[in-house]
């Protein structure tokens, strides 16, 4: 059924149809969602919302534009308010081609002269002639392709003061030039000359009503008197000006947002009206070319917090929860993340509560207390989606959007980020730095053309002596599907074996990624080190995380 037999099908049922007035996409959405039968694309909404009086000073494509974009949100039948139909018969036809090939249910055209004022402003309501207007519809109805396109004509006899006989004669005569429905339009402050008309009227075809100015009778109500289509044609448009003015005052008294955080929409709402739950969707199946990732950061076995850092959080959360400078840390990295083309992030870890605290971070619960654990269930999300690459990053790392992006260019299986200036660090003299042992040493200090073949990882993790390595593991890894599902598989073979060694690590739960890459070396995969020496650090201690407040509060 086409959106036009549903509006035929809707004012032939026995409920009546309400039909809520829109003038964009977003009210079109908003109105479905609400329940409404159908939409109004009112002229009086469209010329406000571009802030010019209803009097026909916008054009028929700018009023088809707007009636398009109505359509195209919403499944739901839109009767498009085409005024006076742009001209005379000619300009009638090409409105209806247009119109119908744009998707819409139906037109309504009305008896006035051009250039039409709003039927609620006093003066200048002259009708067009009869016959004239019998000519309009005629071409109209001649000019549609489809057999149940919808032409409504509205009758604007009693705005112009002309009683109700004119009104019925007129109605009659439209009926007669091939009108799908009448609409007799009023600006009476009560329902009575309308029900009158109704009562006269005798259900000789459909009639919509518009009870702006008399307000008082339901929609059922109508329905029951005979009036098949009641439109609420300009109720939202008020409602958004009125909220509008009450948050503008807010924010212009409170010299600043915070007291009208709680009172608007959040922005996780926009983003579902605006539809980006289905675009997501959408790259997921079809978007070619760039390289799709996610981000896992694995919280679990961040136990050995410091005392002045674990003070910090008051929740007793992991590492990324620590506040930076006004934003989680791991707020940050999804910032940075996002910038560089990766906008969802994945952080695993005992939690209890809101899987969506943060926008763009989900929350997932670790499948045990220890690190991989955390990525064991961070990667299981990702382990059917052959497009995906999984970028596992620490909880403690701070980075920059390049940083992120320099990993995602390695089109290798498995890549690691690494920095061959850990030995000019002073963190270096203080701390056990996850280490990296490469195939062949990084070329630092010389200049050099040929940037050679990406190193291959030999030796990883703590236990590396600073002089045995040539770079320090950023906390940042990236696996392509076959390097995730060889993870995956290792990481389900060794959780059966909890009291295994794993080369440095005593066990499963005390091992981490350092301990699983060196598994995967010693198994004869190839782990590739992309060398990247600025951009970020991390917050493993409380230096380090003055360090970071200093910094970022330059920024
Ligand atoms: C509109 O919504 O533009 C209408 C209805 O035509 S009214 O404003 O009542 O004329
Ligand atoms: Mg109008």
């Amino acid at each position: 059924m086409d959106t036009s037999q549903q509006l035929r099908a809707a004012w032939a049922g026995t409920s009546p149809v309400a039909v809520m007035g829109v003038h964009d996409g977003l009210g079109a959405r908003l109105a479905e969602e609400a329940g409404f039968a159908a939409l109004w694309a009112s002229g009086l909404e469209i010329s406000a919302s571009a802030a010019v009086p209803d009097a026909g000073i916008l054009t028929m494509t700018q009023m088809l534009d707007a009636a398009t974009q109505i359509a195209r949100a919403s499944r739901l039948p839109v009767i498009a308010d085409c005024d006076t139909g742009f001209g005379n018969s000619s300009n009638v036809i090409h409105m209806v081609k247009s119109y119908e090939a744009a998707g819409i249910a139906a037109v309504c055209i009305e008896d006035k002269r051009f250039p039409k004022l709003n039927s609620f402003v006093e003066g200048r309501q002259e009708l067009a002639g009869k016959a004239e207007f019998v000519g309009k519809l005629m071409a109209a109805k001649s000019a549609q392709r489809g057999e149940h396109f919808v032409v409504i004509a509205r009758t604007e006899a009693l705005i112009a003061g002309h009683g109700l006989d004119e009104a019925l004669e007129r109605a009659e005569a439209y009926r007669r030039a091939g009108a799908d429905a009448i609409l007799v339009h009023s600006k009476a402050r009560e329902p009575d000359e309308v029900l009158a008309f109704l009562e006269r009227w005798q259900r000789r075809a459909p009639v919509v009503i518009v009870p702006t100015t008399y307000p008082r009778l339901t929609a059922t109500q109508w329905k029951d008197s005979g009036a098949d289509v009641v439109i609420y044609a300009n109720q939202g448009l008020r409602a958004s000006i009125r909220a509008l003015e009450t948050t503008f005052a807010r924010i212009r008294a409170d010299d600043g947002t915070a007291g009208v955080e709680g009172e608007i929409a959040p922005l996780a709402r926009v983003f579902e009206l605006q539809g980006m739950p289905a675009l997501r969707a959408d790259e997921a199946r079809f978007l070619r070319g760039a390289k799709r990732a996610r981000v896992v950061v694995p919280a679990g076995g961040d136990i050995d917090l410091p005392d002045d850092l674990a003070a910090l959080l008051r929740d007793g959360g992991p590492r990324a929860l620590l506040d930076l400078y006004g934003k989680r840390l791991v707020e940050r990295q999804r910032e940075a993340f996002r910038r560089a083309g990766v906008p969802e992030l994945l952080l695993v870890g005992p939690f209890r509560g809101d899987e969506h605290a943060f926008e763009g971070v989900t929350l997932v619960p670790g499948e045990g207390p220890s690190m991989l654990d955390s990525i064991r269930a961070g990667l299981r999300r990702d382990a059917h989606d052959r497009e995906l690459t999984s970028l596992l990053c620490y909880s403690d790392i701070l980075l920059t959007p390049p940083v992120a992006a320099a990993l995602l260019a390695c089109e290798d299986e498995i890549a690691v980020l690494v920095d061959g200036s850990f030995r000019d660090s002073r963190r270096a003299r203080r701390k056990r730095l996850d280490l990296v042992r490469l195939d062949e040493p990084l070329r630092r200090g010389e200049r050099v053309l040929d940037p050679g073949r990406p190193r291959r990882v030999l030796n990883i993790g703590k236990h590396l002596a600073p002089d045995e390595a040539h770079a320090e593991f950023i906390g940042l890894a990236a696996f392509g599907p076959g390097g995730r599902a060889l993870l995956l598989e290792a990481c389900e073979r060794w959780a059966a074996e909890p009291a295994r060694r794993f080369g440095h690590a005593p066990s499963f739960a005390a091992a981490t990624l350092t301990d699983a890459l060196q598994e995967l070396v010693d198994d004869g995969h190839v782990v590739t080190a992309v060398e990247q020496d600025r951009g970020w650090m991390e917050i493993h201690d409380f230096e380090d995380y003055r360090s970071a407040i200093e910094q970022l509060s330059r920024e």
